[in-house]
């Protein structure tokens, strides 16, 4: 049976910029915006019987404080983190205090990319990693996730 937590919403959370999906480097990131994504994602969550809370913020501290406030009100967290997926310990710090299944997310390829993009913080505290699948990937962690609250 499906236990407490698996019925609260996941977080889907997205980072820096993220927000500007759809309008530039349509090569690299795909054609679909956030709202596309978002749509796509509500509609997989309710395919597999998740709910989801979806977030995106330019602000570090605000990507904390989702992260912080997941702890109680969140069964999992999604995250494509952006450029701070390379820089900051203040992300991985709340992810390891929020003790949830961590499913980190990129649209693009990064280890294809420039090599400071080959590092992440993110992924120290993440149970999987799923990257260069463009928008597929927020609905494989979905799945993943799925699996990960069943089993628990
Ligand atoms: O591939 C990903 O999902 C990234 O997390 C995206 C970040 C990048 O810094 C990471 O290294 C990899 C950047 C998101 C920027 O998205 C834009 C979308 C359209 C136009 C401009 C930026």
């Amino acid at each position: 049976m499906a236990s407490k937590s698996a019925k609260r919403p996941v977080l889907i959370v997205n980072g820096p910029n993220l927000n500007m999906l759809g309008t530039r480097q349509p090569e690299i990131y795909g054609k679909e915006t956030l709202a596309d994504i978002e749509r796509a994602c509500r509609a997989e969550a309710k395919s597999l019987g998740l709910t989801v809370d979806f977030k995106q913020s330019n602000i570090e501290g605000e990507l904390v404080g989702y992260i912080q406030q997941a702890r109680a009100a969140n069964s999992a967290i999604v995250i494509n983190a952006g450029a701070y997926t390379h820089t900051s310990v203040a992300i991985l710090d709340a992810l390891n205090v929020a003790e949830l299944p961590v499913i980190e997310v990129h649209l693009s390829n990064i280890y294809r990319r420039e090599s400071f993009r080959h590092h992440s913080y993110v992924s120290l505290a993440a149970t999987g990693v799923i990257c260069g699948l463009g928008s597929q990937g927020y609905l494989l962690a979905l799945t993943a996730v799925a699996q990960l609250l069943t089993k628990k």
